[in-house]
């Protein structure tokens, strides 16, 4: 096994930033790179050393070093944390001292992937640690964790060992039997197996849940121009982050910010008003609105009270029909007009009224926004999944798990009946990291950040 280095810490300036080294070579690249013999360094014991470029005899930095010695490591092999001043060009330099003493550059994740390698936790914590370090809000962070301690494998675990128990029945008969399984003992298996893919299909349910609070919301603010998208989209951000006129077409290009409403993170966008334009730069941000629309979790119509329900307002309603969306009539501090009140009165109950230069009803419409998102066949507190690899083997074990009570009602012999329970099985085991093959691995830790 070779010795990988990586930076440790976000790029750019802090107070400390880490380079981590792991592999047979740590202790020793350790020894050459700084003034102290490698003696000195002792299994979870921090040194304050200068770390030395060994041609040249400069000293580059004062760093504090921990040795983590094999197995009682994050990777489970040699580990050498050098803690410098966090300056972009002191970590290079050290960075490619490393590599000149025989480290290599860590491919993204590879820490992670020997962790998992030595033992030191399974997949599934492997990738509660990548979306912990990814979580955008305090909820998802916590989901993290709780994987990360072992959540999702406990879970999963009484579910493997009824399967097993099932496959070790039915391997016996195909074995000591001559004769059919008796009717009685068939019934007991198919119970058990459709107790277990009801299980697999309910776990897989909190995905919804779960990749609402891990991924969040797209959500797009689309009207023709002037209606006030852009002032909406700055009362909910809280501060004045896009340009607002009177005049009509001030927004062109399209702004994206991050926000969180009630635990989930959305993604706001603020679009060009949408209209017929003969100007090409305005024309182009049209087209980008009309995209992002396709491409959101939630479009939300905004109308102008004021102004009155005009033949644009009429197309773009038409045009966001099949999408999910969300009927809001802004400017209501001046009052409304009564073409909007008559077009808005026959879904009045889903229509959000606010005024963006106010404030008034916005956390009306903030919950008009997410309430909808959150399912209600989730118990508060529950684990989540939040992985779409975990939600997919979940619902093919179930599927696998189905079909193998269907052949076994059909009296299909038991050979052909594991089958399917064999598949399971693997599937239940893919999502831990049992049975994952190599490449497999190589996909999901590729999703990983260089140095983690
Ligand atoms: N009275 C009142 N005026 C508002 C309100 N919201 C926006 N305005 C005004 O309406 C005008 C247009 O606002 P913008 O937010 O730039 O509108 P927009 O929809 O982003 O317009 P485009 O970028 O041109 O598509 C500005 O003069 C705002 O001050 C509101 O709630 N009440
Ligand atoms: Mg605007």
């Amino acid at each position: 096994m070779d010795t990988i280095v990586a930076l440790a810490t976000p790029v750019g300036r802090s107070g400390i930033g880490v380079v981590r080294l792991s592999g047979p070579g740590s202790l020793a690249i350790a020894g050459v790179l700084t003034d102290r013999n490698e003696s000195v360094f002792n299994p979870r014991r921090s040194v304050l050393a200068k770390v030395i470029d060994p041609v040249s005899g400069e000293t580059l930095d004062e760093a504090v070093i921990t040795y983590f010695k094999s197995p009682r490591s994050f990777t489970g092999e040699d580990v050498i944390e050098l803690a410098c001043h966090g300056s972009p060009v002191i970590l290079r330099q050290v960075i490619d001292l490393c590599l000149k003493s025989g480290a290599r550059m860590a491919d993204p994740g590879e820490f992670s992937l020997r962790a998992l390698a030595n033992g030191r936790m399974n997949l599934s914590q492997a990738e509660a640690i990548r979306d912990l370090i990814d979580s955008q809000t305090v909820a998802a962070a916590r989901q993290s964790v709780r994987q990360l301690e072992g959540e999702l494998s406990n879970s999963l675990q009484p579910l493997k060992d009824d399967l097993l128990d099932v496959i070790v029945v039915l391997e016996s008969s195909l074995e000591f039997v001559e004769d059919d399984l008796p009717e009685k003992q068939t019934e007991q298996i198919r119970t058990r197996l459709a107790g277990i893919a009801r299980r697999a299909r309910e776990f897989a349910a909190t995905f919804r849940a779960g990749r609402l609070l891990r991924e969040g919301l797209k959500v797009a603010l689309v009207g023709r121009p002037n209606v006030g998208k852009s002032s909406l989209f700055n009362a909910l951000l809280g501060h004045e982050r896009a340009i607002v006129t009177e005049i009509p077409g001030t927004t062109r290009d399209q702004l994206h910010e991050k926000l969180v409403i009630g635990n989930i993170p959305i993604s706001l966008i603020d679009t060009a008003g949408l209209r017929e334009t003969d100007d090409t730069v305005e024309s182009i941000g049209v087209e980008r609105s009309r995209l992002t629309m396709a491409d959101a979790d939630l479009v939300i119509l905004l109308l102008d009270a004021t102004v009155g329900f005009t033949a644009e307002d009429e197309e773009i309603w038409k045009s966001i029909e099949p999408l999910n969306h969300l009927i809001v009539v802004n400017k209501i501090d001046l009052g409304i007009s009564n073409e909007v009140e008559t077009k808005i009165a026959v879904h009045k109950s889903d229509v959000v009224m606010v005024s963006a230069k106010t404030g008034e009803n916005l956390d009306g419409l903030e919950h008009a926004i997410v309430d909808p998102f959150h399912a209600d066949d989730v118990e508060p507190g529950s684990f989540l999944i939040s992985d779409a690899r975990h939600f997919d083997l979940l619902e093919r074990t179930a599927d696998e798990i189905e079909s193998s009570i269907i052949l076994l009602d059909q009296k299909m012999s038991e050979e052909i009946v594991l089958v399917g329970l064999h598949n399971a099985i693997r599937f239940l085991g893919e999502i831990t990291g049992e049975t994952t093959t190599e490449d497999m691995l190589t996909r999901i830790f590729s999703t990983f950040c260089i140095g983690k």
